[in-house]
């Protein structure tokens, strides 16, 4: 297990121009057949070292002779080939098993079809190669396989020839890709699908051909998908004048895959549950997903594969680039607001606890033992929020001025991070030599805020620091978006930007009025803010900001005080309680922000407060608050969920704020007592047009007790058979009762015909909701839900490494916890340790122990 430095990175010893593969498909024995193009890069006397995870290579000849077993040697991962040559043919036959491969790297089989992921380090098992980014080549690849079994064989570029071999029966498919890239955006598929076809004109006039591929029986639920992908290409076209490239573009989508999706060029290989929706099946939420997956793996093809990174340290230069894109994207689609809530929210709750945490990064690593490890909130998110700063600090038009030159330096390279900031700076003629320390320190800054009005100045002094770094910290630039009103009135004075560049700060306002200042609007930087406001200053602000992201981020601080103090009646309480009051009864504000005012903070959040997480303490809190509301204004809130009447089904911006106004109501009202509340939540769940106010009903019946949610999930079950996503719903919301019955719901539900543990979007939906969403079983004193999990990782890692170094991330963070929880949970690390363990969860357990 031993660790890889950003700081040791050499260029490749060999290049490889051409790489032409001939892949004979089998379930256990497929043969791949590599001719590649080897030519020294530089001078020197390297043998040639091939990075290599194949079950069996079968032979290697160079330049038309076989090579004797004394010329290579294949262990431990590389094939080193002893034979001295400046440019050479080289042909390697290997063999790979893709039924046995479970940790779905590599070729593998998803219910039947053969398909690939290769990013980060997944080619290797399909053919040795120089497995890293910065080794571009151009691919031709034969597919041999049945097509009767398989009709649809598809790898990366263009068909360029199809035939059968009619002794065999056998059918060959040639595909090439014009554009060199690295092997980890190689892709192959071979199965039977349905297929969904449409064509999109480019700016430029070139029509290309799009085809999305789903299982038999799904084409009615891949419309979405597909007008998600025309939105994307339009979109980039007008927002960075970047057109797609090759004259197809391919979706598939797959049932078993580790993540989201995979942006392999002209091939991309999706999760399904990015690709499938309809409203029958899918939530608002699961239709965001799918447009903003479809059009994140859509940028990439400009930004991750056109222009690629040297090596994995510089994965945020793609990841965090595209995140930005496809947020961009989201908020020009949607409700801008709401996409920043969410942005913020995913920042405090998990990047902040990552960074936090012993896995703690920079969003450019220094230091990686398993790439896939490093598929981070803080790489994707936080390096998102970095670009974001970068377009705040340039403005708009700057910022695409920068993206112009980085395109034009660099299209068909393998850069660095260092390139992007080159590009931004010297397009703009600025100097962001200090702003990218972002990419080289980790942790979250804590911005310490006090105010001070002397005659007519008022002043907001900024200092920044991570607590426990003082002498290494080194300062960030910190742009702070700011609204200044009256103390009084709650009118505006001033808005601005200050912009913090060192340790400390000020910003001046020259104003006789008695003012407040909102601070950090549009969470302008992806910092934690330490300031301490007075209960009416905080009320001020809820009601008159004018930036609605401020008006909830200051109900969320007041909520985190309500946890702090313990109680719900203290005098942060009644305020928030009040301020909730009033949220419930003003009907006149914009739906979808009322609906996010109303909802109750996660348990992550509010733990966020914490410097010891307080278990109880937040989980009261959670309950408390919405009792008390409910209390009073439970009536208000079912005459206004009575008035609201049906929302058509469309997906858009009205119908998906209306829908989450009204789960919020109903959630709140599940706070209430009695009999009535769990028959208008049937008759919601009976009477439900769609996924989404089906799955509101749920939710807020998860408050009620077990048996209302039992008989509804059951009955979700009934009329949504063999449907795997819905079957997802019905895990993670079982998984999510708070009440010893759980452990009994989840080994039912795992019971189930439709679970099966070797497809991680089960695991995830039942055991990671379990860890992640339910905060009361999971931190149980008792240990239970620690131990649950132990032997959960235990059975998952032997099988699929990725996915258990996943769901061990809420252990990772048991120093934050109290003194018992700390000892059950390193308890449980601690033995995990001892066993043997994936190079995944090695790093993750151990790092957490250091
Ligand atoms: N670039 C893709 C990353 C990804 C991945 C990484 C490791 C293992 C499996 C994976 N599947 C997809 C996804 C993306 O960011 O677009
Ligand atoms: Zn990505």
């Amino acid at each position: 297990n031993q660790a890889k430095y950003r700081a040791d990175y050499t260029p490749p010893a060999f290049l490889i121009p051409t790489t032409n593969l001939e892949v004979k498909l089998d379930p256990e024995q497929t043969q791949v057949k590599a001719s590649l193009v080897v030519e020294k890069n530089g001078v020197h006397n390297n043998s040639l070292e091939l990075d290599a995870e194949v079950e069996k290579v079968v032979q290697i000849e160079i330049d038309g002779e076989g090579l004797s077993p004394d010329e290579f040697v294949y262990e431990n991962g590389k094939l080193t080939i002893n034979r001295a040559f400046e440019k050479a043919q080289v042909v390697i036959v290997s063999e790979i098993n893709p039924k046995a491969n479970t940790a779905l790297e590599g070729l593998y089989l998803s219910a039947g079809a053969y398909c690939t992921q290769c990013e980060a380090e997944g080619f290797r098992r399909i053919s040795p190669f120089l497995d890293r980014p910065d080794v571009l080549s151009i691919y031709t690849v034969t597919i041999i396989a049945d097509e009767e079994q398989y009709p649809h064989i598809l790898a990366n570029g263009n068909l360029i020839a199809k035939q059968k071999d009619h002794k065999t029966g056998l059918t060959s498919v040639t595909w090439n890709d014009p554009f060199p890239k690295p092997s980890y955006l190689f892709a192959m598929v071979a199965g039977n699908f349905d297929l969904l076809k449409d064509t999109y004109t480019t700016i430029s006039g070139r029509e290309v051909s799009l085809e999305i591929y789903v299982d038999k029986g799904n084409l009615h639920l891949s419309d979405h998908a597909m007008e998600s992908l025309k939105k994307s290409m339009q979109w980039d076209e007008a927002k960075y004048g970047l057109e797609y490239d090759l004259d197809t573009y391919m979706i598939v989508a797959v049932d078993f895959f580790n993540m989201g999706a995979m942006e392999n060029k002209g091939l991309n290989i999706f999760n399904s549950k990015y690709v499938l929706a309809d409203e029958k099946t899918a939530t608002d939420t699961d239709y965001h997903g799918v447009e903003s997956v479809i059009a994140h793996e859509y940028f990439h093809n400009w930004t991750g594969n056109r222009v690629t990174c040297r090596d994995w340290f510089q994965l945020s230069l793609k990841e965090g680039l595209t995140v930005f894109r496809d947020q961009q994207f989201s908020a020009d689609m949607g409700n801008p607001v709401l996409e920043r809530i969410s942005h913020a929210r995913v920042m405090r709750t998990m990047q902040f606890a990552e960074d936090a945490g012993p896995m703690s990064h920079p969003i450019r690593p220094d230091k990686v033992i398993e790439m896939n490890n490093f598929y981070t909130v803080t790489v994707y998110d936080k390096g998102a929020e970095v670009i974001r700063m970068m377009h705040s600090l340039l403005g708009e038009s700057g910022f695409r001025k920068g993206m112009d030159l980085y395109f034009k330096r660099h299209d068909g390279q393998a850069v660095t991070c260092d390139d992007f900031v080159s590009a931004m700076a010297d397009a703009n003629n600025k100097d962001l030599s200090k702003f990218s320390r972002w990419y080289s320190q980790s942790g979250t800054p804590e911005l310490t805020i006090q105010e001070t009005k002397t005659g007519s100045v008022y002043t907001v002094e900024f200092s920044q620091r991570i607590y426990g770094r003082d002498d290494a910290y080194k300062a960030l630039t910190i742009p702070v978006k700011y609204e200044v009103l009256n103390k009084h009135t709650g009118q505006q004075v001033e808005r601005g930007v200050f912009v913090l560049e060192e340790h400390k700060g000020k910003l001046e306002i020259k104003t006789d009025q008695d003012v407040v200042t909102v601070l950090f609007e549009d969470f302008s930087s992806p910092v934690k803010v330490k300031r301490s406001l007075p209960l009416s200053d905080i009320k001020l602000i809820i009601n008159n900001a004018s930036d609605a992201f401020c008006r909830w981020d200051m109900l969320q601080t007041l909520w985190q005080m309500v946890a702090k103090e313990g109680k719900a009646d203290g005098e942060a309480g009644r305020t928030l309680v009040n301020c909730l009051i009033d949220i419930v009864l003003k009907q006149e504000l914009d739906p979808a922000i009322r609906a996010e005012l109303l909802t109750i903070p996660s348990f992550q959040s509010l733990a966020e407060a914490f410097d010891e997480i307080n278990v109880d303490a937040i989980l009261k809190t959670r309950t408390l608050i919405p009792s008390l509301v409910t209390e009073q204004t439970q009536q208000a809130i079912r005459n206004e969920l009575a008035e609201m009447g049906p929302v058509n089904n469309d997906y858009n911006k009205e119908n998906v704020a209306q829908r989450s106004l009204k789960a919020s109501l109903l959630n709140l009202l599940s706070f209430s007592d009695g009999e009535e509340v769990k028959s208008i939540l049937r008759s919601v769940y009976d009477n439900a047009p769609n996924m989404t106010e089906r799955v509101s009903a749920l939710n807020a019946s998860l408050n009620l007790g077990d048996a209302l949610v039992q008989d509804l999930l059951n009955q979700m079950h009934k009329s949504f058979s063999q449907q795997p996503l819905v079957f997802d719903k019905i895990c993670q919301i079982a998984a999510s009762y708070n009440g010893d019955e759980v452990y009994q719901m989840m080994e039912y539900w795992a019971s189930q015909e439709e679970f099966d543990p070797s497809n991680p979007n089960r695991i995830r939906s039942l055991y990671g909701a379990f860890v992640m969403r339910n905060p009361a079983q999971f931190h149980a004193l008792s240990g239970k839900g620690y131990l649950f999990l132990e032997r959960l990782l235990t059975d998952v890692d032997a099988k699929n490494p990725q996915l258990a170094a996943r769901l061990i991330d809420p252990l990772l963070s048991y120093q934050r916890y109290d003194e018992q929880r700390v000892a059950l949970m390193k308890g449980v690390l601690l033995r995990l340790s001892s066993t043997e363990l994936s190079k995944d969860l090695y790093e993750k357990v151990h790092s957490a122990l250091a």
